[in-house]
């Protein structure tokens, strides 16, 4: 039996507490993977649970129908699996409306973008998804050719301007530094290209505010959704698993009315940039030094390398000695606690985070996860053996039989070929931009 909202479900798994049929939806979000279903789906749904009205998601896919097919059936329901050492609980979310295939459907998208409803537009599209150069500015040919957030968001803006409908707020979710301020900047450049009537009225109306979003949400596998449907008594194809801790910090810098996501538990600021400086550096900068030198020592899981003894040293002085010091930290924001914090999630048993995972897409990872970290010290005359260790164990693993996974996947491979990869990957007019300059 597959899951539906007409399943009965054991009264042990809480479930939306509000009525669902009732809610408009007032945001679209792109890229709904894992990810977003396991972080600003639960915050909306709990915001929805304590009152909010109207912010139902319509999720959309810019490539694969596999999510589209995963909820759909299901009435956009699925369950959150949280995994600790304690134990799993399962709830159930109700804020996905439905789920979108831009290519199938690209008016559908457009039309969400433009409804009177829509208030938010929020992405998480991956690093890759931005489409940005090796100078950081948009790959217009590519953003044409591909379909691009840029497309379907520039023609739904467009039909909103049209319509004489308010701007929106663009909500960046992924990893990249500095996010909402960058998704500004590519997005007017696409706009001045391809809409240029729409850039004056896109400054004027829409608003970008950064975020830090935070959650470890490892790719479902079979076995989750076998041990879901067990607890379950029906089939969820659309089942993520994640940890207990969840973070969100958002710039308080919206274009119109958003849900109350401060009442339950994201912090609303003024300024996102330590927290996402430290996440960035000390967070994923770790979660990347452990994909490749994990993998190195034959590791398939974060848990496992994190209590090799032989890396788990080099990880804390990556975070403590090498990204902590580059960080102006917020008043409160203690950086030791964090580290501490942040082992003791890498070493959840609970939950399964391969590091083949992480290891995806490095070109598009490695600046803003460890580039800052090295140039910062670099200007100061020092030097980071963490990270050094970790640039060594990157080029080692795309010397290795491991599959590459990363847009510049070809081009990686022929940098490593010769023995002077670490130049050719970072030096003068090397491969990856970057203001750290190779000593090793
Ligand atoms: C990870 C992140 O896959 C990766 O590159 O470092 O997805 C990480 O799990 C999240 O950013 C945690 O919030």
């Amino acid at each position: 039996m597959r899951l539906t909202a007409e399943t009965p479900l054991p009264s042990s798994i809480p479930q939306p507490a509000y009525d669902r049929s009732a809610q408009a939806a007032g945001i679209v979000h792109i890229g709904i993977g894992a990810f977003h279903r396991a972080h600003q789906a639960v915050y909306t749904d709990d915001a929805m649970g304590a009152g909010d009205r109207d912010w139902r998601i319509v999720g959309v896919s810019l490539r694969s129908g596999d999510v589209a097919a995963q909820l759909n059936a299901q009435d956009g329901l699925y369950t959150v699996g949280v995994r600790s050492a304690a134990g799993s609980e399962l709830r159930l979310i109700g804020a996905v409306q439905r789920v979108l295939v831009a290519p199938d459907d690209p008016q559908a998208v457009i039309d969400a973008i433009a409804a009177p409803t829509t208030h938010i537009i929020s992405f998480t599209v991956t690093e890759k998804g931005y489409l940005r150069g090796p100078d950081g500015a948009l790959d217009l040919a590519a953003a044409r050719e591909s379909p691009s957030l840029y497309r379907f968001v520039g023609a739904g803006l467009a039909a909103r301007k049209a319509a004489g409908l308010p701007g929106l707020t663009l909500l960046s979710c992924d990893n990249l530094a500095g996010n909402g301020a960058a998704l500004k900047a590519l997005m007017r450049q696409y706009l001045a290209a391809e809409h240029p009537g729409l850039v004056g009225w896109f400054d004027a109306a829409c608003r970008c505010p950064a975020t830090m979003i935070d959650r470890i949400v490892p790719a479902t596998t079979e076995a989750d959704r076998a041990a879901v449907e067990a607890a379950l008594g029906a089939r969820d194809e659309g089942a993520v698993v994640t940890e207990g801790f969840s973070q969100w910090v958002v710039e308080n810098d919206f274009a119109g009315p958003r849900p109350r996501w401060e009442a339950v538990g994201a912090e609303l600021v003024s300024d996102v940039a330590p927290y996402e400086t430290a996440k960035l550096r000390m967070l994923n900068g770790a979660h990347s030094a452990l994909a490749y030198i994990g993998l190195g020592a034959g590791h398939v899981f974060v848990h496992q390398a994190i209590a090799d003894r032989a890396i788990r040293p080099l990880i804390d002085r990556l975070m403590r000695d090498e990204a902590a010091p580059t960080i102006d930290a917020a008043p409160g924001q203690d950086l030791a606690l964090y580290a501490d914090a942040l082992i003791a999630r890498f070493a959840n048993p609970a939950l399964h985070h391969r590091l083949l995972q992480i290891a995806m897409d490095g070109s598009q990872k490695i600046p803003q996860r460890w580039l800052e970290t090295l140039a910062w010290h670099q200007a100061r005359g020092g030097r980071c053996p963490s990270l050094e260790a970790a640039i060594a164990a990157w080029i080692a693993f795309l010397r290795s039989d491991c599959p590459i996974d990363d847009p510049l996947a070809d081009r990686l491979r022929g940098a490593v070929a010769g023995p002077d990869a670490v130049e050719r990957l970072f030096g003068e007019g090397g491969l990856i931009a970057s203001d750290w300059r190779p000593e090793i």
